[in-house]
């Protein structure tokens, strides 16, 4: 069994570190990674080791190789735009490439997943996988491992010099979620004492995809389809990691985890029936209250009694023309402010962020949206608030315009390494509006300090 194991050739899966806001205290386990080891393994393809630069220091990275590098069939490193994580990504790229031997690299994640011909053509990257990995992956490995042509596989784009091969299209379908190989990461190190949520709180992603048209959000270009775990299928896995690492809260980081609140609500049923009893937090879009209301569903009540503890959500701006036309949130302010303090009425620690810098956004709207985080700032219990800067991401319509409107933005896969969108990066915002906006970022902050 040990030399068929042997013999059994590696992935090495990366998650290049994130440069982290100033006010993050939090490490999120990388289940982009879990996402395309799980069917290697249970496909019995590969054996798959992960190195998360968010939990090991780069240099690591050299010796990590020398142990690895002689079974590996290829690198699989994650990419998204913004917080240096591309600079982290090909800085180990370029110390794995000097190697004599080394595998292909290939690059998958949201950046690749909205400039994959800039990726592409950068001479680090062997190769992209467009889309979800989770087929793309394994078709990937079963190439290289069986000595198939790369053009067989879903959302592979390769360009060499004049030379580009491609793939057939890889669906934007995901699934398979949850049942994710843990031991292939210290489990442990990604808990975290949260006093919004509780005192061993893990992160979790239990969907994929969104169906809201917020204009600046990437999950509007990827137009994956929306999929997701069911409420027992989370709850298995939940208590699963109960049990092995003794957690006593999660946070969900779907992009909105409400989509369908049928599933939710069928969450809190069961998690009283199982007596599962982890505090939670969840995203949150504002019209799934809206819309749970319509359907005469007692969602917040369900959830406060649930342990949910805290609620993300984006209102993005107090100006019912900006949320109209330029975000399309289809909410007021006036609705915003009455979901949120439904949520304060259940006990329920509200947290929303909101953008300011917008184009074309005047004075006076900017005004609005401070004036709403103040009405929202006397709820009780007080909610947190976090003011980005209006950051234009790639593939979203929100880029388009700000080009239009004087913003430049990077051209190749080595200017977007340094491009860091915390900074104000439009023309039309100053140092006034950076300042005043991290001034209204209020969090509740230090671990242990809260219930
Ligand atoms: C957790 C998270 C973080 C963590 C990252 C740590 C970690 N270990 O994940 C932290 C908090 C650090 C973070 C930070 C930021 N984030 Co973030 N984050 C997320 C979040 C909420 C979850 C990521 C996740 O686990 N998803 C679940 C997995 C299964 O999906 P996935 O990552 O997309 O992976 C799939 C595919 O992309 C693909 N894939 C991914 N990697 C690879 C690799 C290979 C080789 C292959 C083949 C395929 C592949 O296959 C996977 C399975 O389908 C997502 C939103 C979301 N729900 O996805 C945003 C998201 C990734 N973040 C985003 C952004 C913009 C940021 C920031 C830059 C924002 C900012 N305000 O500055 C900051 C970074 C820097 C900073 N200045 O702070 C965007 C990325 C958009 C883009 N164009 O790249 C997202 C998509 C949110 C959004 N809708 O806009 N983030």
């Amino acid at each position: 069994m040990t030399a068929l194991l042997r013999s059994r050739p590696l992935v090495i899966l990366v998650y290049p570190q994130v440069e982290h806001e100033k006010d993050y205290l939090y490490h999120w386990m990388p289940f982009s990674l879990l996402t395309l080891a799980k069917p290697l393994l249970d496909d019995g393809l590969a054996d798959v080791v992960i190195f998360d630069g968010n939990q090991r220091p780069a240099q690591e990275w050299p010796g990590f190789l020398d142990e690895h590098l002689d079974r590996a069939c290829c690198i699989g490193i994650s990419i998204m735009t913004g917080g240096a994580q591309i600079r982290h990504a090909l800085d180990m790229a370029a110390v794995a490439q000097e190697r004599p031997g080394c595998p292909p690299l290939v690059f998958g994640g949201p950046h690749v997943n909205v400039l994959a011909e800039q990726t592409a053509r950068h001479e680090l990257v062997d190769a992209v996988l467009i889309g979800p990995g989770q087929a793309s992956m394994p078709a990937f490995v079963d190439a290289e491992v069986n000595g198939r042509s790369w053009e067989t596989v879903p959302g592979l784009l390769a360009i060499d010099g004049p030379r580009t091969i491609r793939g057939p299209a890889n669906p934007p379908k995901t699934g398979n979620l949850g049942g994710y190989p843990w031991h292939l990461l210290t489990v442990a190190d990604y808990i975290r004492d949260d006093p919004t949520v509780a005192p061993r709180t893990l992160n979790y992603v239990s969907s994929q995809g969104c169906v809201y048209k917020c204009q600046f959000c990437y999950e509007l270009t990827y137009q994956r389809k929306y999929s997701a775990m069911e409420a027992g299928a989370m709850l298995d896995d939940l208590a699963d990691l109960a049990d092995r690492y003794d957690i006593s809260g999660v946070k969900f980081y779907d992009a909105d985890w409400f989509v369908k609140i049928g599933r939710a609500t069928e969450f809190c049923r069961l998690k009283a029936e199982r007596n599962i009893a982890l505090a939670w937090a969840a995203s949150i879009n504002p019209n799934d209250i809206l819309r749970s209301r319509k359907q005469k569903l007692d969602l917040l009540p369900a959830i406060a009694d649930s342990g949910c503890r805290r609620l993300l959500m984006g209102i993005e701006s107090g100006s019912d023309r900006v949320l109209r036309e330029v975000v399309r949130k289809d909410i007021s302010s006036a609705q915003a402010l009455d979901v949120a303090s439904d949520i304060a009425a259940h006990g329920i620690l509200g947290a929303y962020t909101f953008i300011v810098g917008f184009p074309d956004e005047t004075d006076d709207e900017i005004e609005q949206t401070y004036s709403l985080i103040e009405q929202i700032s006397a709820l009780d219990p007080r909610p947190e608030t976090r003011v980005h800067l209006f950051g234009p991401f790639p593939g979203t319509p929100l880029f388009d315009q700000a080009l239009e409107r004087g913003f430049a933005a990077p051209t190749t896969l080595e200017a977007w390494a340094n491009f860091d969108y915390y900074d104000s990066q439009t023309p039309w915002t100053g140092t006034e509006m950076v300042a005043r906006a991290r001034a209204y970022t209020r969090l509740v902050k230090a671990p242990g300090a809260g219930r």
